[in-house]
């Protein structure tokens, strides 16, 4: 068995504002892990325009993303931290994994069902593929653990069927058997207009999500009208079956308050939802409040964030580049 190097890698889309979700199930995890992993995290920019994306829109959300990790605690001098377009191995090996993945796999894929939804033939053919080059993006690093939301469960196993395929079809073990770490009391953060649909940057609705950069006011109107229902609060989670809302909320209470759901059930059982929705607000504002605040700050120091993407970028190619030889070695392309 070969021994890999432990290394995590992740990303997000620059597609939006940096929601909740993305900071619960994500970001967070990444500040803890990057203390003992070697950890590379990726502002996935060719994801994100596997959905149109404005130009200038998709520029600034590029910087403001990388903005929102440095704010949340991802040290760039001890992590690698970059914008997917500036190495060029992502979209090499993505092709090469296209060879590799079977239209059945991606036929099974639920992302794609959700986002291309009943229009389907006008979907890109990048929207169909994402998996491929998420596989890709986690493989040129031969990453090991991959911390993610509970969303992306599925797109991981895709990958270690890829990296499976690619080592059973060549006869090798170039490529390691990630591990998906999918940590936390909030794993899949949901809407707060519908607790059956995920938090997500690019819902329509402004008040289905709370977005690293709403200020305080913002954060206590969204959570004052967060969906729930004429019940009190259980004091047991099995009070919790059927009641996607509560469940939401109380998760997220949880997780910003590094507690368990059953605590937060115990503490607040029996009452109904105003002192609790006051108290999330709260809580929300004092977790997110710094990480907004730096954020902002950082927004308005582009040269600074640019040159910490361009040094990430490099050390990022250092890393890709002879994994990539390898594969073209592996896959039996001429090298002159
Ligand atoms: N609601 C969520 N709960 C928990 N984790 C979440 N993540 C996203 N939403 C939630 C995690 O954040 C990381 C980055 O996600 P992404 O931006 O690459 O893509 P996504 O999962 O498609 O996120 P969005 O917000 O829904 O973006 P759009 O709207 O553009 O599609 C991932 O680890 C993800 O699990």
């Amino acid at each position: 068995m070969t021994e890999f190097k432990q290394r995590i890698f992740s990303g997000v889309q620059p597609s939006g504002n940096l929601t909740l979700g993305n900071y619960l199930g994500a970001i967070r995890n990444w500040v803890t892990l990057q203390k003992t992993y070697e950890s590379i995290f990726c502002v996935v920019d060719l994801h994100a325009i596997t959905v149109w994306q404005d130009p200038a829109v998709l520029r600034n959300a590029t910087r403001e993303v990388a903005a929102g990790m440095i704010a949340s605690g991802i040290d760039p001098k001890e992590c690698i931290i970059f914008n997917q377009s500036q190495v060029p191995g992502h979209a090499e090996l993505a092709w090469i994994f296209n060879c590799v993945a079977r239209m059945g796999w991606l036929n099974r894929m639920t992302q794609f069902k959700e986002k291309a939804g009943k229009n389907r033939e006008r979907a890109s053919v990048g929207l169909y593929v994402y998996p491929d080059l998420m596989a890709a993006d986690i493989m040129l690093y031969q990453a090991t653990h991959v911390p993610v939301g509970e969303d992306q469960k599925q797109h991981l196993e895709l990958t270690r069927d890829i990296a499976q395929k690619f080592n059973s079809d060549y006869g090798t073990e170039f490529f390691p058997i990630v591990e998906p770490l999918i940590l936390g009391e909030a794993k899949r953060v949901m809407s707060l207009r519908d607790g059956t649909a995920k938090m997500s940057k690019s819902d329509p609705s402004e008040n289905s999500r709370i977005n690293l950069t709403d200020d305080r006011d913002t954060i206590a109107k969204k959570i004052r009208k967060a969906r729930t229902d004429s019940e009190a609060i259980p004091s047991e989670i099995a009070g919790l079956e059927g009641r996607p809302e509560v469940k939401n909320l109380i998760s997220i209470f949880a997780a910003l308050s590094d507690r368990t759901v059953a605590e937060v059930c115990q503490q607040y059982g029996g009452q109904d939802f105003a002192p609790f929705k006051k108290d999330l607000a709260e809580l929300s504002v004092s977790v997110l409040g710094p990480i907004t605040e730096e954020m902002k700050r950082l927004c308005d120091e582009k040269t600074y964030i640019d040159q910490v993407l361009k040094e990430g970028s490099e050390k990022a190619r250092i890393l890709s580049e002879p994994v990539l030889k390898q594969v073209h070695n592996i896959v039996g392309f001429l090298q002159s």
